[in-house]
């Protein structure tokens, strides 16, 4: 066995699954944690199916912190969720604990692994299949944000410094190409070029909140339509996930990150460009989707900001994967040669496409305020 395995074993052993583990495979398409998919045969039951999860120590440097977190949110949302006639089992993230009651298990390297039911009947979509569902998805986050409106931000760890600090980001971009430890930055300058004519754009946001425009709130930070599970037979978004970066930020960055990555029809690390095309007309059910689901709870200075939200979640994610890819690929999962620069060039074609719409996307966020 070797000790990739055995880590894994001995952290199965730490959980207590109601039943006999019959199998654990590898699952989802998640860029950071090691997600397993657990087959547990509890006595004559039918099958239960867990998430077990090693938390990435790349990205994530304190997971007791993190897990504090979470069982902190998911314990407010399973309240509120109850409260509105809800059923918490399948509406939010529930943590199993470990044999000896602790919200994660270290294994020997220090690598924490922590456990969630299986949520069944759901899908987990990785490009919107349709109009429909993505204003699901889109329902699901707006309510995600309208439920956390009174949680207490200031409980909350940090659990990535810096994590949506556009401007910090753009500072590391400029440290890796100082660097150039693996000689890529002779290939990439174009990409450069795009940035450097949108540096000032890289403030815009942190401005805001630094003038008091924009209001510090509990927020997700992760939104792509593939942290959130879509019930298979109603089509609705019933449950948000991922939940490692839930700490305090803007709302329009979690509006924005979920266009980034749903408003087009074509894989994050495309590689033939001229597929890659922002659609108004997703971007126009997502708006509609995350007002209701928000359902008010967004300020008039934030509606203004939501296609900044869009533009400014689609810079920062392309530049984040270009410092990846110079730095040699060690933040983001990868599974071939060049496809951080590829996940860049597809989020840079989309910020230009923005820009081309800029008045439309405005327009549709004035369609649907109240
Ligand atoms: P990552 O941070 O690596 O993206 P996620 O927490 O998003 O990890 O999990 C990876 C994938 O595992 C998800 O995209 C989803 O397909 C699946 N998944 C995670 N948690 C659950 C759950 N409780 N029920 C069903 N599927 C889940
Ligand atoms: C990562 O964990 P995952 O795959 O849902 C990343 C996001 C990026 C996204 C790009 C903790 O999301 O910030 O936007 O990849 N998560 C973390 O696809 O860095
Ligand atoms: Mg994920």
């Amino acid at each position: 066995m070797g000790q990739a395995e055995q880590y894994l074993q001995a952290a199965l052993g730490a959980f207590d699954f109601g039943g006999e583990v019959v199998g654990a495979v590898r699952y989802g398409m998640g860029h950071i944690n090691d997600t397993f998919c657990v087959h547990t045969q509890p006595g004559e039951d039918p099958c239960r199916r867990f998430i077990l999860q090693r938390i990435s120590s790349g990205a994530f440097h304190h997971p007791d912190q993190l897990m504090e977190n979470i069982v902190g949110v998911t314990s407010f949302l399973s309240k509120e969720i109850a409260a509105a006639g809800g059923d918490p089992a399948r509406e939010t993230m529930q943590v199993v604990p470990t044999k000896d009651g602790k919200s994660f298990y270290a294994d020997a390297e220090g690598g924490a692994w922590r456990v969630y039911p299986f949520i069944e009947d759901t899908v987990c979509l990785q490009a919107a299949e349709t109009p429909e569902l993505f204003e699901a998805s889109a329902f699901a986050f707006g309510n995600f944000q309208r439920m956390l409106k009174d949680y207490p931000a200031d409980t909350l760890y940090e659990t990535i410094p810096h994590f949506h600090d556009t401007e910090d980001r753009l500072r590391k971009l400029k440290a890796a190409v100082a660097a150039d430890v693996m000689g890529r930055v002779k290939d990439v300058q174009p990409e450069l070029d795009f940035v450097a004519a949108r540096e000032a754009d890289c403030s815009v946001a942190l401005q805001a909140l630094r003038d008091g425009k924009l209001p510090l709130r509990v927020t997700h930070n992760d939104t792509k339509l593939n942290n959130v599970l879509i019930d298979r037979e109603s089509g609705k978004g019933i449950c948000v996930i991922d939940l490692d970066t839930v700490m305090p930020g803007l709302s329009i960055n979690d509006f924005g990150d979920s266009i980034r990555f749903g408003a087009n029809h074509s894989a994050e690390d495309e590689r033939d460009l001229s597929k890659v095309n922002f659609d108004i007309s997703l971007f126009d059910v997502y708006t509609r989707g995350y007002l209701e689901g928000a359902a008010g709870a967004l300020t008039d200075a934030e509606l203004d900001y939501l296609p900044w939200g869009a533009k400014l979640m689609t810079l920062e994610c392309g530049i984040r994967f270009l410092t990846d890819y110079l730095e040699g690929d060690h933040y983001f999962r990868t599974h071939r040669e060049g496809q951080n620069l590829d996940r860049c060039r597809t989020q840079f074609k989309l910020v230009s496409d923005y820009e081309k719409q800029w008045d439309d996307m405005k327009a549709v966020v004035d369609k649907y305020r109240a």
